[in-house]
């Protein structure tokens, strides 16, 4: 196993992550914005002092304001802070023009958000910081906007490279620099590193990589449990996740066929209720969303029927619901004498939860 694990990573990953993005954005389009600290969200004083900062300009980042900061809070840390509200539809739009020239290097490409995504190159002939170099380019070329880019032979170090000369940086990391970077890297700077962990590593002392590099992998599962051995291996530089490829996930769904065919509408609804369930289990575990549900009734004759409904924002993952979105459908096509064979849910249209977390949030 472990043999297996230090075995050469020779991959290429790029990690693009834009600067400031939704702040970048409307400064983009009113210049005077650059000039002044600026928070994206609501201004508290216009929404009973409802409102959440969304992102800040770097003038107003320094004054201590940041994401997911209550707009009321960020106010009394910069007085003078200007707010914009945040254009979601503006945001995906330019989002869906960076993904066009992602699509310009590799078909690998995994988004993490509108702003952000690994991209694996290893396909590519040129060079590695050539195309971060060529994709920076193109990027200011189409949509004027910058961005940073970690380039390295895994996720997490792409990842930890955009993070180490943002704004408007590249920061390549070879294998041969790659054990020295995660040793000299803050404890909170690693991957899945958060409040609780952090926590836990100050009271056991240990402040950077070089401290955690000292630690054995039984001491770390101790600790941490299965975690335990992802910190281990990031101190050795060292992980292998792939860029996972989302643009071809079309759907997520269940189906459920029948021996005996269903006549009786309650054991319909208990289906289409255990059929909820499983998918919403696994769109969450997933993180996703969904803006087109489909239903696919199969009767005896073998008459198959899917009826989708699509939605300007995603579905609710809540399976109640939807197994009644699904009875509502159900009874239509069968108001009354039927014989099924098969009952599916599906999603479609998929989105990533994170994409609209913040969007479901602000238009409340
Ligand atoms: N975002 C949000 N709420 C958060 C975090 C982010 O609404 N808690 C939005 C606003 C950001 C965008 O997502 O502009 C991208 O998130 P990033 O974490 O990449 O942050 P920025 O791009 O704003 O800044 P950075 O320069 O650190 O990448
Ligand atoms: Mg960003």
């Amino acid at each position: 196993m472990a043999e297996f694990l230090q075995a050469k990573d020779n991959r290429r990953i790029l990690h693009v992550d834009i600067d400031a993005f939704y702040a970048q954005v409307e400064m983009r389009d009113n210049p005077a914005l650059r000039k002044v600290p600026l928070g994206i969200g609501r201004d508290p004083d216009l929404h009973h002092g409802h409102g959440v900062i969304a992102t800040a300009n770097y003038i107003a980042r320094r004054a201590g304001v940041h994401s997911a900061m209550e707009s009321i809070e960020a106010k009394r840390a910069c007085p003078n802070l200007v707010f914009v509200a945040p254009d979601f539809e503006k945001y995906r739009a330019i989002s869906g023009q960076i993904h066009q020239i992602f699509h310009e290097f590799t078909d690998m490409i995994e988004p993490v958000a509108l702003d952000e995504a690994y991209l694996d190159v290893t396909a590519n002939k040129m060079a590695a910081p050539t195309l971060a170099a060529q994709l920076r380019h193109r990027i200011w070329q189409e949509t004027q906007l910058t961005c940073s880019v970690g380039v390295s032979y895994n996720k997490v170090l792409a990842k930890l490279g955009s993070e180490h000369h943002k704004p408007n940086g590249v920061t390549v990391i070879p294998h041969e620099l790659a054990q020295d970077f995660v040793l000299n890297l803050p404890i909170k700077d690693f991957r899945g590193v958060g409040k609780k962990t952090l926590e836990k590593f100050e009271k056991m002392g240990v402040t950077d990589g070089r401290d955690l590099y000292a630690m054995s992998l039984d001491e770390l599962r101790v600790q941490f449990g299965s975690f335990g051995d992802v910190l281990y291996w990031q101190a050795r530089a060292t992980h292998f996740s792939p860029v996972k490829d989302r643009s071809v996930r079309q759907s997520v769904g269940k189906e459920s066929t029948f021996e005996l065919a269903l006549h009786d509408r309650s054991e319909v609804e208990m289906t289409f209720k255990t059929l909820a369930e499983k998918v919403v289990l696994n769109m969450k575990k997933k993180k996703l969303l969904g803006r087109t549900l489909t239903v696919k009734i199969r009767d005896d004759d073998f008459k198959t029927q899917t009826k989708g409904m699509t939605q300007a924002v995603p579905f609710e993952l809540d399976a109640a619901f939807l197994a009644r979105q699904a009875m509502l459908i159900f009874d239509e096509a069968y108001p009354d004498n039927f014989s099924i064979r098969l009952l599916g849910l599906t999603f479609s249209n998929i989105v990533e939860q994170k994409y609209e977390a913040v969007s479901l949030f602000d238009s409340l």
